[in-house]
């Protein structure tokens, strides 16, 4: 039986262009730019042989990434996910921590002994990745609680998870804990159609993952996860629901990952006819066109940003390549497990 959805995602769904500033969405696409020309230039690192483990990309999927980490604050926690470098650009890592932690440096913020996406700052609250499933909303969950014992308010804690990670047991027991507790939570889901090489039909089902956000007693919000408008008129309304009180809040954003998992895999399973649908659009080149269409920015100031970033990439990695490796001998390092217990 279909029940009538409380959200405010219908509304939020559609093209809310009207009162967006322009000076965020400037931000928000030169974050998303520099993201995806970083992860092009860790990818072929990679595969050159100087980075060792994964490489996961968040093409595709950077307008929702970056419109959560740009809502954010000093304060606030984000764990963010493998498809993340958007918004953890947003939130304040610099390309140099990003680049240290892949290449293994000593003086990165993981002191070259915890690599690629398992790199934060836990004590300023963004946190290194546990897994890219479930777990983490557990952890800001528990985070969250340390903070209102501490009295600390006007906090938020986000995490951005997959469709894939909604389907295991931290997800629900995180969620469950949240909602009870009334915590500043927001979970943001991308929902990318695939676990993995597994399609949504024979992941979940319900008719859309927001309707979850019923059954837990929270809102539930939906964004057009490669529009860069929607994205961020969503998750602003979403972060200063969960600040002021609200509870947590639940964001499902539809959109395609036009990557496989991982560089191991070809996502041959992603259909051409998907490929073909509004779900398929690139939203950077979305986010391009917005820029063009509403004369925020002219053709050669793009181009004019994306050579300077690139210069940027190219100056750190070079810089970074010269910094030494830890030394297995060190013993001033501080176990991560352990630098984990001191959130905030
Ligand atoms: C704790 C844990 N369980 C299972 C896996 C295996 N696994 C790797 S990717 C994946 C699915 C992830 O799907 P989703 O969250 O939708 O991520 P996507 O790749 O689509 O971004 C699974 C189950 C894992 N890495 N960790
Ligand atoms: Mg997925």
């Amino acid at each position: 039986m279909e029940h009538e959805t409380p959200y405010h995602s219908q509304n939020s769904i559609q093209s809310l262009q009207d009162d967006l500033s322009q000076d965020v969405y400037c931000q928000a696409y030169r974050f998303m730019l520099t993201a995806r020309l970083l992860e092009e230039k860790l990818s072929a690192l990679k595969r050159s042989g100087k980075i060792v483990g994964g490489v996961f990309l968040g093409r595709g999927q950077e307008a929702l990434s970056v419109a959560l980490g740009i809502h954010l604050r000093k304060g606030d926690i984000y764990a963010p996910l493998i498809r993340d470098q958007a918004g953890r650009l947003a939130f304040g890592e610099g390309m140099l921590d990003a680049l240290r932690t892949y290449l293994g440096s000593a003086l990165g913020s993981m002191r070259g002994r915890d690599g690629n996406v398992h790199r934060g700052r836990p004590r300023e609250g963004y946190f290194a990745m546990i897994s890219h499933l479930g777990v983490m909303v557990s952890a800001v969950s528990g985070a969250l609680i340390a903070r209102r014992f501490r009295g600390e308010t006007s906090i938020v804690g986000a995490t951005c998870i997959g469709d894939g990670g909604t389907s295991t047991g931290s997800f629900h027991e995180g969620l469950n804990l949240a909602a009870v507790e009334k915590l500043p939570l927001v979970i943001v889901v991308a929902n990318n159609q695939y676990a993995y090489s597994t399609p949504n039909s024979r992941q979940f089902a319900c008719k859309n993952l927001v309707d979850r956000a019923l059954g837990y007693g929270i809102s539930g919000h939906r964004a057009i996860g490669n529009d860069l408008s929607s994205c961020l008129h969503v998750l602003k309304e979403a972060v200063l629901a969960a600040r002021s009180g609200g509870g947590p809040q639940l964001v499902v954003a539809d959109l395609l990952r036009l990557v496989g998992h991982a560089d191991h895999d070809d996502a041959s399973y992603i259909t051409e006819e998907q490929k073909a649908s509004a779900l398929g659009r690139d939203c950077l080149i979305v986010a391009q066109q917005t820029l063009l269409e509403k004369n925020w920015m002219t053709q050669a100031e793009l181009t004019a940003w994306q050579q300077e970033i690139e210069a940027e990439i190219e100056a750190t990695t070079a810089r970074v390549l010269r910094e030494p490796a830890p030394d297995p001998k060190e013993e001033s390092w501080i176990p991560f497990a352990t630098s984990h217990l001191h959130i905030g």
